[in-house]
């Protein structure tokens, strides 16, 4: 068991079959924290809206944070863009659990964070919300042959876990740029706060850099990489990777890789290329909130 001053987690997509429950739990086992901060998509409710997939070990995520914030650990829920409808609770307490807009952590070497999901800074998911949605759909599919290629490690008695959506999203030079401007961008907005850095989440790409001063650091998910970021007594900040691997350790799956679809077709990715696009309102489940 290891104790942190504060422990930073993001889109973890509750309601959604895609959702590491079982691997975040090892984790909340084995890690405490003075401070545990949920930035944004905790809870999946635009996947429910299409279908639940709610399992036992999401109901024990729930009840764990719960617990934990019952006994005196400082809870803070970020709502991000998948879990909005919580914003309107901004102020309220469920549970011991505080839901706040964003919030400003002082770290304990007197660092300012600005602790956000982030998703007002991604042009995609603010302007264009069906692309966003339908680049959903394509990401999930990666994720969900993941769950098999998984399992075909398991079965070749390979330890460890190796994400191929994080690998995707590492390799297609669409997916990239758009994880820089989403970057810039929250980069910019800390700075122009005066304020030393942000921690963030929503594009699902775990970070920790330093751009001219200013701190950026992404929490990942736990959809398929399962990271967290922790602060130590002494205020250091450090990404944890639970139960990777190194992508060397999975060449047999090149050839796979390679017959996937071109996936400049993720549209979420690509759609940083596509300026202004009007769709029918009747396409948009989700324009109309
Ligand atoms: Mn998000």
């Amino acid at each position: 068991m290891r104790h942190f001053r504060s422990i930073f987690l993001s889109d973890i997509h509750l309601g959604t079959r895609a959702c590491q429950a079982d691997r975040l739990l090892d984790f909340l086992r084995e890690h405490t924290a003075d401070h545990l901060f949920l930035v944004g998509d905790i809870v999946d409710f635009w996947a429910m809206s299409r279908g639940i997939s709610w399992s036992p070990a999401q109901n024990t995520v729930v009840q764990k944070v719960l617990r934990r914030a019952r006994h005196g650990e400082k809870v803070f829920l970020i709502p991000g863009n998948h879990d909005e409808a919580l914003r309107e609770h901004v102020g309220a307490l469920f549970g011991e659990i505080r839901i706040a807009l964003e919030y400003v952590h002082t770290t304990a070497d007197g660092r300012r964070l600005l602790v956000t999901h982030g998703d007002e800074f991604d042009q995609v998911t603010r302007y264009h919300r069906w692309v966003a949605v339908l680049g959903d759909v394509s990401y999930n599919l990666l994720v969900r042959m993941n769950g098999w290629l998984s399992w075909v490690r398991r079965r070749l008695g390979l330890s460890g876990y190796w994400s191929l959506a994080g690998y995707a999203k590492r390799k297609v030079k669409t997916a990239v740029s758009f994880i820089f401007d989403f970057e810039d961008s929250v980069i910019r907005a800390a700075r122009e706060r005066g304020l030393d850095g942000v921690v963030c989440g929503h594009i699902h790409s775990a970070a920790m850099r330093e751009v001219d001063g200013v701190s950026y650091i992404n929490c990942g998910d736990w959809v398929d990489s399962c990271t967290a970021i922790v602060e130590h007594a002494d205020g250091r900040l450090e990404l944890l990777q639970w139960g990777a691997v190194a992508v060397a350790a999975a060449p047999a799956l090149q050839p796979l890789l390679a017959a996937l679809p071109e996936p400049a077709n993720i549209p979420a990715m690509a759609a940083a290329d596509l300026g202004t696009v009007e769709l029918p309102a009747e396409m948009d489940p989700y324009l109309a909130s």
